[in-house]
Protein backbone atom coordinates (compact mmCIF):
# COMPACT_ATOMS: atom_id res chain seq x y z
CA UNK A 1 0.00 0.00 0.00
CA UNK A 2 1.46 3.55 -1.35
CA UNK A 3 0.19 6.09 1.04
CA UNK A 4 -2.11 9.37 -0.14
CA UNK A 5 0.40 11.87 1.82
CA UNK A 6 3.63 12.42 2.74
CA UNK A 7 4.43 14.23 6.32
CA UNK A 8 8.31 15.43 7.00
CA UNK A 9 8.89 16.81 10.37
CA UNK A 10 7.50 14.33 13.61
CA UNK A 11 7.34 17.57 16.42
CA UNK A 12 4.76 18.39 17.67
CA UNK A 13 2.73 19.71 14.99
CA UNK A 14 3.89 16.98 12.51
CA UNK A 15 2.72 14.36 14.75
CA UNK A 16 -0.53 15.76 15.35
CA UNK A 17 -1.26 16.71 11.88
CA UNK A 18 -0.20 13.57 10.31
CA UNK A 19 -2.59 11.69 12.71
CA UNK A 20 -5.01 13.70 11.89
CA UNK A 21 -4.75 13.21 8.15
CA UNK A 22 -4.60 9.55 8.34
CA UNK A 23 -8.13 9.40 10.98
CA UNK A 24 -9.56 11.25 7.67
CA UNK A 25 -9.63 8.07 6.00
CA UNK A 26 -6.02 8.84 4.10
CA UNK A 27 -2.83 6.39 4.38
CA UNK A 28 0.06 9.10 5.57
CA UNK A 29 3.73 8.48 5.21
CA UNK A 30 6.05 9.87 7.76
CA UNK A 31 9.77 10.68 8.31
CA UNK A 32 11.63 12.43 10.45
CA UNK A 33 15.34 13.50 10.80
CA UNK A 34 16.32 11.75 13.86
CA UNK A 35 14.70 8.59 13.91
CA UNK A 36 14.12 7.48 16.95
CA UNK A 37 11.41 10.12 16.81
CA UNK A 38 9.41 8.35 14.45
CA UNK A 39 10.20 5.05 16.25
CA UNK A 40 9.04 6.84 19.37
CA UNK A 41 5.94 8.34 17.57
CA UNK A 42 4.63 4.82 16.25
CA UNK A 43 5.01 3.03 19.28
CA UNK A 44 3.35 5.39 21.53
CA UNK A 45 0.64 7.49 19.42
CA UNK A 46 -0.07 5.41 16.08
CA UNK A 47 -3.23 3.32 16.98
CA UNK A 48 -4.29 1.60 13.94
CA UNK A 49 -4.23 4.69 11.71
CA UNK A 50 -2.82 4.22 8.32
CA UNK A 51 0.67 5.50 8.90
CA UNK A 52 4.00 4.05 7.58
CA UNK A 53 6.80 5.46 8.85
CA UNK A 54 10.24 5.47 6.91
CA UNK A 55 13.94 5.82 8.35
CA UNK A 56 15.42 6.71 5.46
CA UNK A 57 13.95 9.48 2.96
CA UNK A 58 14.36 7.42 -0.37
CA UNK A 59 12.20 4.86 1.27
CA UNK A 60 9.95 7.35 2.26
CA UNK A 61 9.53 9.23 -1.07
CA UNK A 62 8.78 5.95 -2.93
CA UNK A 63 6.47 5.12 -0.21
CA UNK A 64 3.82 7.70 -1.35
CA UNK A 65 1.49 7.39 -4.51
CA UNK A 66 2.86 9.58 -7.01
CA UNK A 67 1.96 12.33 -8.04
CA UNK A 68 3.61 12.87 -4.09
CA UNK A 69 2.05 15.18 -1.96
CA UNK A 70 4.72 15.85 0.95
CA UNK A 71 4.22 18.12 4.16
CA UNK A 72 6.96 20.17 5.65
CA UNK A 73 6.16 20.45 9.30
CA UNK A 74 10.41 21.32 9.98
CA UNK A 75 11.02 24.05 11.81
CA UNK A 76 11.02 27.19 9.72
CA UNK A 77 14.97 28.49 8.45
CA UNK A 78 17.61 26.42 7.11
CA UNK A 79 15.69 23.21 7.94
CA UNK A 80 13.12 23.73 5.25
CA UNK A 81 16.08 24.11 2.58
CA UNK A 82 17.97 21.07 3.92
CA UNK A 83 14.63 18.90 3.55
CA UNK A 84 13.69 19.79 0.20
CA UNK A 85 17.40 19.18 -0.88
CA UNK A 86 17.28 16.39 0.61
CA UNK A 87 14.24 15.15 -0.65
CA UNK A 88 14.78 16.20 -4.76
CA UNK A 89 16.54 13.64 -5.91
CA UNK A 90 14.32 11.37 -5.41
CA UNK A 91 11.19 13.56 -6.72
CA UNK A 92 9.51 13.38 -9.81
CA UNK A 93 8.15 16.16 -12.20
CA UNK A 94 4.53 17.49 -11.02
CA UNK A 95 5.18 16.31 -7.00
CA UNK A 96 4.02 18.96 -4.84
CA UNK A 97 5.77 20.17 -1.47
CA UNK A 98 3.86 21.77 0.85
CA UNK A 99 5.88 23.87 3.62
CA UNK A 100 3.50 23.54 6.22
CA UNK A 101 5.98 25.75 9.10
CA UNK A 102 6.17 29.19 9.94
CA UNK A 103 8.37 30.81 6.95
CA UNK A 104 9.15 33.79 6.73
CA UNK A 105 7.45 34.66 2.83
CA UNK A 106 10.09 35.80 1.46
CA UNK A 107 11.62 32.56 1.55
CA UNK A 108 8.74 30.85 0.32
CA UNK A 109 9.02 33.44 -2.87
CA UNK A 110 12.44 31.94 -3.19
CA UNK A 111 11.51 28.67 -2.58
CA UNK A 112 8.36 28.63 -5.78
CA UNK A 113 11.18 30.52 -8.21
CA UNK A 114 13.85 28.02 -7.10
CA UNK A 115 11.44 24.56 -7.59
CA UNK A 116 9.59 25.87 -10.44
CA UNK A 117 13.08 25.67 -12.45
CA UNK A 118 12.95 21.91 -11.13
CA UNK A 119 9.19 21.10 -12.40
CA UNK A 120 8.09 21.00 -8.27
CA UNK A 121 5.34 22.28 -7.31
CA UNK A 122 5.24 24.25 -4.30
CA UNK A 123 2.94 25.44 -1.32
CA UNK A 124 3.76 27.50 1.20
CA UNK A 125 0.65 27.18 4.01
CA UNK A 126 0.13 28.65 7.02
CA UNK A 127 -1.45 26.69 9.40
CA UNK A 128 -2.98 27.55 13.23
CA UNK A 129 -4.38 26.90 15.84
CA UNK A 130 -1.34 24.97 17.46
CA UNK A 131 -0.59 21.42 18.55
CA UNK A 132 -4.56 20.93 19.62
CA UNK A 133 -5.53 22.33 16.52
CA UNK A 134 -3.11 20.24 13.63
CA UNK A 135 -5.01 17.50 15.70
CA UNK A 136 -8.25 18.29 15.81
CA UNK A 137 -8.62 20.75 13.29
CA UNK A 138 -6.59 23.53 12.18
CA UNK A 139 -7.07 26.39 10.42
CA UNK A 140 -5.00 26.44 7.14
CA UNK A 141 -4.00 28.87 4.77
CA UNK A 142 -2.17 27.24 1.79
CA UNK A 143 -0.67 29.66 -1.14
CA UNK A 144 0.80 29.19 -4.27
CA UNK A 145 -0.42 27.80 -7.80
CA UNK A 146 -4.38 27.07 -7.79
CA UNK A 147 -3.13 24.02 -9.94
CA UNK A 148 -1.02 22.65 -6.86
CA UNK A 149 -4.06 24.11 -4.17
CA UNK A 150 -6.04 21.91 -5.92
CA UNK A 151 -3.97 18.41 -5.75
CA UNK A 152 -4.39 18.69 -2.06
CA UNK A 153 -7.62 20.57 -1.76
CA UNK A 154 -9.29 17.37 -0.59
CA UNK A 155 -7.00 16.26 2.12
CA UNK A 156 -7.22 19.97 3.47
CA UNK A 157 -10.45 20.51 3.44
CA UNK A 158 -10.81 17.13 5.42
CA UNK A 159 -8.56 17.89 8.10
CA UNK A 160 -9.03 21.37 8.42
CA UNK A 161 -11.74 23.29 11.27
CA UNK A 162 -15.06 23.93 10.42
CA UNK A 163 -18.13 26.59 11.05
CA UNK A 164 -20.94 26.57 9.96
CA UNK A 165 -19.63 28.94 7.36
CA UNK A 166 -17.53 26.16 5.99
CA UNK A 167 -13.67 24.26 6.51
CA UNK A 168 -11.33 26.46 7.73
CA UNK A 169 -9.36 26.33 4.50
CA UNK A 170 -9.44 28.33 1.48
CA UNK A 171 -7.00 29.28 -1.88
CA UNK A 172 -5.23 31.87 0.01
CA UNK A 173 -4.04 33.12 -3.27
CA UNK A 174 -0.56 33.44 -5.16
CA UNK A 175 2.67 33.24 -4.73
CA UNK A 176 3.67 33.32 -0.92
CA UNK A 177 0.18 34.07 -0.08
CA UNK A 178 -0.41 31.48 2.50
CA UNK A 179 2.37 32.12 4.53
CA UNK A 180 1.76 36.03 4.23
CA UNK A 181 -1.37 35.88 5.55
CA UNK A 182 -0.37 33.52 8.50
CA UNK A 183 2.41 35.83 9.11
CA UNK A 184 -0.16 38.41 9.94
CA UNK A 185 -2.73 36.24 11.64
CA UNK A 186 0.40 35.65 14.49
CA UNK A 187 0.99 39.66 13.75
CA UNK A 188 -2.75 40.22 15.17
CA UNK A 189 -2.35 37.60 17.90
CA UNK A 190 0.74 39.40 19.16
CA UNK A 191 -1.45 42.15 19.39
CA UNK A 192 -4.84 40.58 20.71
CA UNK A 193 -2.63 38.54 23.46
CA UNK A 194 -1.04 42.02 24.51
CA UNK A 195 -4.58 43.92 24.85
CA UNK A 196 -5.38 40.78 26.88
CA UNK A 197 -2.77 41.17 28.98
CA UNK A 198 -2.97 45.15 29.32
CA UNK A 199 -6.62 44.65 31.23
CA UNK A 200 -5.37 41.88 33.18
CA UNK A 201 -2.32 44.02 34.50
CA UNK A 202 -5.71 46.78 34.90
CA UNK A 203 -7.46 44.83 36.65
CA UNK A 204 -4.84 43.16 39.49
CA UNK A 205 -3.18 46.57 40.12
CA UNK A 206 -5.93 49.16 39.86
CA UNK A 207 -8.60 47.20 40.43
CA UNK A 208 -6.84 44.69 43.08
CA UNK A 209 -8.37 41.88 41.76
CA UNK A 210 -7.10 38.45 42.29
CA UNK A 211 -6.45 36.09 39.54
CA UNK A 212 -9.08 34.07 40.16
CA UNK A 213 -11.87 36.62 40.15
CA UNK A 214 -10.04 38.41 36.80
CA UNK A 215 -10.99 34.58 35.71
CA UNK A 216 -13.91 35.06 36.95
CA UNK A 217 -14.81 38.47 34.56
CA UNK A 218 -12.75 36.67 31.96
CA UNK A 219 -15.04 33.87 31.99
CA UNK A 220 -18.64 35.69 31.85
CA UNK A 221 -16.62 38.02 28.51
CA UNK A 222 -16.06 34.82 27.15
CA UNK A 223 -20.00 34.50 26.62
CA UNK A 224 -20.57 38.29 25.43
CA UNK A 225 -19.70 39.42 21.96
CA UNK A 226 -15.88 39.16 23.00
CA UNK A 227 -16.23 35.47 22.78
CA UNK A 228 -12.69 34.23 21.39
CA UNK A 229 -9.85 31.66 21.80
CA UNK A 230 -7.70 34.16 23.61
CA UNK A 231 -10.50 35.32 26.03
CA UNK A 232 -11.07 31.58 26.72
CA UNK A 233 -7.52 30.44 27.49
CA UNK A 234 -7.03 33.84 29.64
CA UNK A 235 -9.89 32.68 31.87
CA UNK A 236 -8.80 29.03 32.02
CA UNK A 237 -5.02 30.09 32.71
CA UNK A 238 -6.16 32.55 35.51
CA UNK A 239 -7.99 29.82 37.45
CA UNK A 240 -5.61 27.18 36.88
CA UNK A 241 -3.92 26.21 40.34
CA UNK A 242 -0.30 25.26 40.78
CA UNK A 243 -0.17 21.96 42.85
CA UNK A 244 2.83 22.63 44.52
CA UNK A 245 1.89 26.10 46.11
CA UNK A 246 -1.81 26.26 45.72
CA UNK A 247 -1.58 29.61 44.37
CA UNK A 248 -2.33 30.66 40.65
CA UNK A 249 0.40 29.34 38.37
CA UNK A 250 0.01 32.39 36.30
CA UNK A 251 1.14 34.86 39.44
CA UNK A 252 4.16 32.51 39.42
CA UNK A 253 5.47 32.61 36.21
CA UNK A 254 8.17 35.04 35.05
CA UNK A 255 7.33 38.22 32.97
CA UNK A 256 9.46 37.59 30.21
CA UNK A 257 7.90 36.75 26.88
CA UNK A 258 9.27 35.14 24.20
CA UNK A 259 8.99 35.22 20.40
CA UNK A 260 9.63 33.14 17.39
CA UNK A 261 9.39 35.76 14.77
CA UNK A 262 6.63 36.39 12.75
CA UNK A 263 5.19 39.33 14.92
CA UNK A 264 8.49 41.11 14.11
CA UNK A 265 8.22 40.36 10.57
CA UNK A 266 4.95 41.50 10.63
CA UNK A 267 6.11 44.75 11.93
CA UNK A 268 9.03 45.04 10.01
CA UNK A 269 7.01 44.19 6.29
CA UNK A 270 4.58 46.94 7.41
CA UNK A 271 6.82 49.10 7.78
CA UNK A 272 8.02 48.41 4.25
CA UNK A 273 4.89 48.76 2.56
CA UNK A 274 3.81 51.49 4.50
CA UNK A 275 1.00 50.21 6.14
CA UNK A 276 0.07 51.88 9.74
CA UNK A 277 -0.03 48.66 12.19
CA UNK A 278 0.59 50.25 15.69
CA UNK A 279 -1.02 47.44 17.77
CA UNK A 280 0.43 44.96 16.20
CA UNK A 281 4.01 46.83 16.35
CA UNK A 282 4.34 48.43 20.55
CA UNK A 283 2.73 45.14 21.18
CA UNK A 284 6.61 42.87 19.60
CA UNK A 285 8.02 45.89 21.53
CA UNK A 286 5.85 44.95 24.54
CA UNK A 287 7.64 41.29 24.45
CA UNK A 288 11.15 43.13 23.36
CA UNK A 289 10.70 45.42 26.70
CA UNK A 290 9.77 42.98 29.15
CA UNK A 291 13.22 41.07 28.49
CA UNK A 292 14.74 43.39 30.30
CA UNK A 293 13.89 42.60 33.60
CA UNK A 294 16.79 43.04 35.68
CA UNK A 295 16.92 47.05 34.31
CA UNK A 296 12.93 46.71 34.65
CA UNK A 297 13.21 45.82 38.33
CA UNK A 298 16.34 48.25 38.82
CA UNK A 299 14.40 51.21 38.03
CA UNK A 300 11.31 50.22 39.28
CA UNK A 301 13.42 50.69 42.77
CA UNK A 302 15.11 53.83 41.42
CA UNK A 303 11.79 55.34 40.66
CA UNK A 304 9.58 54.21 43.61
CA UNK A 305 6.60 52.94 43.98
CA UNK A 306 3.71 53.85 41.22
CA UNK A 307 0.62 55.67 42.75
CA UNK A 308 -2.61 53.99 41.63
CA UNK A 309 -5.78 55.51 41.08
CA UNK A 310 -8.82 54.72 43.13
CA UNK A 311 -11.26 53.08 40.16
CA UNK A 312 -14.43 51.74 40.57
CA UNK A 313 -15.57 47.83 39.64
CA UNK A 314 -17.78 49.17 36.94
CA UNK A 315 -14.48 50.12 35.32
CA UNK A 316 -14.67 46.14 34.50
CA UNK A 317 -17.60 47.16 31.93
CA UNK A 318 -15.46 49.76 30.30
CA UNK A 319 -12.33 47.92 30.18
CA UNK A 320 -14.67 45.19 28.33
CA UNK A 321 -14.84 47.87 25.67
CA UNK A 322 -11.56 49.00 25.54
CA UNK A 323 -10.63 45.56 24.74
CA UNK A 324 -13.14 45.08 22.48
CA UNK A 325 -12.31 48.23 20.75
CA UNK A 326 -8.73 47.19 20.43
CA UNK A 327 -9.09 43.64 19.14
CA UNK A 328 -11.86 45.22 16.00
CA UNK A 329 -8.39 47.65 15.56
CA UNK A 330 -5.96 44.72 15.11
CA UNK A 331 -8.18 43.53 12.75
CA UNK A 332 -8.33 46.47 11.05
CA UNK A 333 -4.79 47.12 10.68
CA UNK A 334 -3.68 43.43 10.01
CA UNK A 335 -6.34 43.27 7.10
CA UNK A 336 -4.73 46.38 5.58
CA UNK A 337 -1.70 44.89 5.92
CA UNK A 338 -2.98 41.79 3.60
CA UNK A 339 -4.81 44.47 1.61
CA UNK A 340 -1.48 45.89 1.09
CA UNK A 341 0.61 43.16 -0.07
CA UNK A 342 -1.97 41.69 -2.23
CA UNK A 343 -2.03 44.53 -4.13
CA UNK A 344 1.85 44.93 -4.40
CA UNK A 345 3.06 40.84 -4.82
CA UNK A 346 -0.24 40.03 -7.15
CA UNK A 347 -1.17 37.87 -4.14
CA UNK A 348 -4.68 38.02 -5.35
CA UNK A 349 -6.57 37.55 -1.53
CA UNK A 350 -10.08 37.61 -0.91
CA UNK A 351 -10.05 39.53 2.71
CA UNK A 352 -14.03 37.78 3.68
CA UNK A 353 -12.37 34.66 2.61
CA UNK A 354 -9.58 35.22 5.16
CA UNK A 355 -11.83 36.06 7.35
CA UNK A 356 -14.63 33.18 6.74
CA UNK A 357 -11.10 30.35 7.40
CA UNK A 358 -9.92 32.61 10.78
CA UNK A 359 -13.43 31.47 12.18
CA UNK A 360 -11.94 28.22 13.45
CA UNK A 361 -9.61 26.18 14.60
CA UNK A 362 -7.02 29.24 15.05
CA UNK A 363 -6.17 31.12 17.85
CA UNK A 364 -7.62 34.49 16.57
CA UNK A 365 -10.86 32.59 16.17
CA UNK A 366 -13.68 34.96 17.15
CA UNK A 367 -17.15 36.34 17.62
CA UNK A 368 -15.89 39.47 15.92
CA UNK A 369 -15.28 38.04 12.87
CA UNK A 370 -18.80 37.91 11.75
CA UNK A 371 -18.94 41.43 13.14
CA UNK A 372 -16.03 42.17 10.79
CA UNK A 373 -17.45 39.86 7.40
CA UNK A 374 -20.48 41.82 7.61
CA UNK A 375 -19.16 45.32 7.70
CA UNK A 376 -15.97 43.84 4.61
CA UNK A 377 -19.33 42.76 2.55
CA UNK A 378 -21.26 45.80 3.18
CA UNK A 379 -18.23 46.94 0.89
CA UNK A 380 -15.35 44.88 -0.14
CA UNK A 381 -13.19 48.20 -0.54
CA UNK A 382 -13.33 49.20 2.85
CA UNK A 383 -10.09 47.29 3.90
CA UNK A 384 -9.07 48.49 7.37
CA UNK A 385 -13.01 48.47 7.84
CA UNK A 386 -13.32 52.04 9.31
CA UNK A 387 -15.33 53.56 6.55
CA UNK A 388 -18.53 51.98 7.40
CA UNK A 389 -21.81 53.13 9.59
CA UNK A 390 -21.64 49.90 11.69
CA UNK A 391 -17.74 50.88 12.41
CA UNK A 392 -18.93 54.23 13.45
CA UNK A 393 -21.40 53.38 16.15
CA UNK A 394 -18.84 50.09 17.29
CA UNK A 395 -17.02 53.20 17.62
CA UNK A 396 -18.96 55.27 19.76
CA UNK A 397 -20.34 52.46 21.82
CA UNK A 398 -16.66 51.92 22.53
CA UNK A 399 -14.48 54.97 22.75
CA UNK A 400 -15.60 56.21 25.25
CA UNK A 401 -14.48 53.33 27.72
CA UNK A 402 -11.37 53.45 25.80
CA UNK A 403 -10.39 56.75 26.73
CA UNK A 404 -11.65 56.39 30.34
CA UNK A 405 -8.97 53.40 30.86
CA UNK A 406 -6.59 54.79 29.14
CA UNK A 407 -6.76 58.11 31.29
CA UNK A 408 -6.67 55.83 34.30
CA UNK A 409 -3.60 53.83 33.19
CA UNK A 410 -1.65 56.40 32.21
CA UNK A 411 -1.94 58.20 36.15
CA UNK A 412 -2.15 54.86 37.78
CA UNK A 413 1.22 54.23 35.91
CA UNK A 414 0.12 51.22 34.38
CA UNK A 415 1.76 50.41 30.86
CA UNK A 416 -1.07 49.60 28.38
CA UNK A 417 0.81 49.85 24.77
CA UNK A 418 -1.79 48.21 22.89
CA UNK A 419 -4.98 49.53 24.55
CA UNK A 420 -3.70 53.43 23.80
CA UNK A 421 -2.15 52.76 20.09
CA UNK A 422 -5.31 51.82 19.43
CA UNK A 423 -6.85 55.07 20.10
CA UNK A 424 -4.02 56.94 18.37
CA UNK A 425 -4.40 54.93 15.15
CA UNK A 426 -8.39 55.50 15.06
CA UNK A 427 -8.19 59.02 16.11
CA UNK A 428 -5.26 59.81 13.48
CA UNK A 429 -7.11 58.37 10.71
CA UNK A 430 -10.41 60.35 11.47
CA UNK A 431 -8.47 63.43 11.93
CA UNK A 432 -8.35 65.27 8.64
CA UNK A 433 -5.62 67.77 9.90
CA UNK A 434 -2.52 66.09 11.36
CA UNK A 435 0.79 68.36 12.40
CA UNK A 436 2.94 66.68 9.49
CA UNK A 437 2.46 70.65 7.96
CA UNK A 438 5.26 70.70 10.98
CA UNK A 439 7.39 67.63 9.75
CA UNK A 440 7.62 68.66 6.41
CA UNK A 441 8.65 72.16 7.65
CA UNK A 442 11.05 70.69 9.92
CA UNK A 443 12.66 68.68 7.18
CA UNK A 444 12.42 71.37 4.62
CA UNK A 445 14.29 73.66 7.41
CA UNK A 446 17.25 71.09 7.96
CA UNK A 447 17.43 69.67 4.96
CA UNK A 448 15.99 71.38 2.01
CA UNK A 449 13.20 68.42 1.10
CA UNK A 450 10.62 70.55 0.15
CA UNK A 451 6.96 70.30 0.90
CA UNK A 452 3.59 70.67 -1.33
CA UNK A 453 1.05 73.61 -0.12
CA UNK A 454 -2.73 73.25 0.90
CA UNK A 455 -3.19 76.96 -1.32
CA UNK A 456 -1.64 75.83 -4.30
CA UNK A 457 -0.16 72.97 -6.51
CA UNK A 458 3.88 72.05 -7.04
CA UNK A 459 6.87 71.62 -4.78
CA UNK A 460 8.18 74.36 -2.65
CA UNK A 461 11.57 74.69 -0.89
CA UNK A 462 12.09 78.24 1.12
CA UNK A 463 15.26 79.48 2.69
CA UNK A 464 14.04 79.23 6.72
CA UNK A 465 17.07 80.98 7.61
CA UNK A 466 20.41 83.12 6.43
CA UNK A 467 23.34 80.84 5.35
CA UNK A 468 26.57 82.70 6.82
P1 LIG B 1 9.89 22.71 15.58
O1 LIG B 1 9.69 24.05 14.96
O2 LIG B 1 10.45 22.64 16.95
O3 LIG B 1 10.82 21.84 14.60
C1 LIG B 1 11.21 20.54 14.95
C2 LIG B 1 11.20 19.65 13.73
O4 LIG B 1 12.09 20.14 12.73
C3 LIG B 1 11.69 18.25 14.10
O5 LIG B 1 10.98 17.31 13.34
C4 LIG B 1 13.15 18.32 13.68
O6 LIG B 1 13.72 17.08 13.44
C5 LIG B 1 13.02 19.08 12.40
N1 LIG B 1 14.28 19.61 11.89
C6 LIG B 1 15.13 20.52 12.39
BR1 LIG B 1 14.93 21.36 14.00
N2 LIG B 1 16.20 20.75 11.62
C7 LIG B 1 16.03 19.93 10.57
C8 LIG B 1 16.80 19.70 9.42
N3 LIG B 1 17.93 20.38 9.18
N4 LIG B 1 16.36 18.78 8.54
C9 LIG B 1 15.23 18.11 8.74
N5 LIG B 1 14.43 18.28 9.84
C10 LIG B 1 14.84 19.20 10.74
O7 LIG B 1 8.54 21.85 15.52
P2 LIG B 1 7.00 22.27 15.72
O8 LIG B 1 6.80 23.07 16.95
O9 LIG B 1 6.25 21.00 15.54
O10 LIG B 1 6.71 23.23 14.47
C11 LIG B 1 6.85 22.83 13.13
C12 LIG B 1 6.58 24.04 12.24
O11 LIG B 1 5.23 24.48 12.44
C13 LIG B 1 7.45 25.26 12.55
O12 LIG B 1 7.73 25.97 11.37
C14 LIG B 1 6.58 26.09 13.45
O13 LIG B 1 6.91 27.46 13.43
C15 LIG B 1 5.21 25.84 12.83
N6 LIG B 1 4.08 26.02 13.76
C16 LIG B 1 4.16 25.62 15.05
C17 LIG B 1 3.07 25.78 15.90
C18 LIG B 1 3.14 25.32 17.33
O14 LIG B 1 2.17 25.56 18.06
N7 LIG B 1 4.22 24.66 17.76
C19 LIG B 1 1.90 26.35 15.41
C20 LIG B 1 1.83 26.73 14.08
C21 LIG B 1 2.92 26.55 13.26
P3 LIG B 1 14.56 16.33 14.61
O15 LIG B 1 13.54 15.55 15.40
O16 LIG B 1 15.48 15.47 13.85
O17 LIG B 1 15.24 17.37 15.43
Amino acid sequence: MKAHVGVVGLAVMGQNLALNIARNGYAVAVYNRTAERTKQFVEERVKGEKIIPSFDVQSFVESVERPRKIILMVKAGSPVDEMIEELLPYLDKDDLIIDAGNSHYGDTNRRLEELSHRGILFLGMGVSGGEYGALHGPSIMPGGTLEAYKMIQDVLTKIAAKTEDGPCCTYVGNGSAGHFVKMVHNGIEYSIMQAISEVYDVMRKILKMNSVEIGEVFEEWNKSELASFLVEITYKIMKHIDEETKKPLVELILDKAEQKGTGKWTAQTALDLGVPTPSLNVAVFARTISHFKEQRKELSRIFGEKKRVHAEQRLIEDLKKSLHFSMFLSFSQGLWLIHEASNVYNYNVDLLEVLRIWKGGCIIRAKLLDLLRSILRENPQNVNLLASETTIQFVKEKLPSALKVNSIARESGVPTPVLSNSIDYLLSLTEENLPANLIQAQRDFFGAHTFERTDKQGTFHVEWQELE
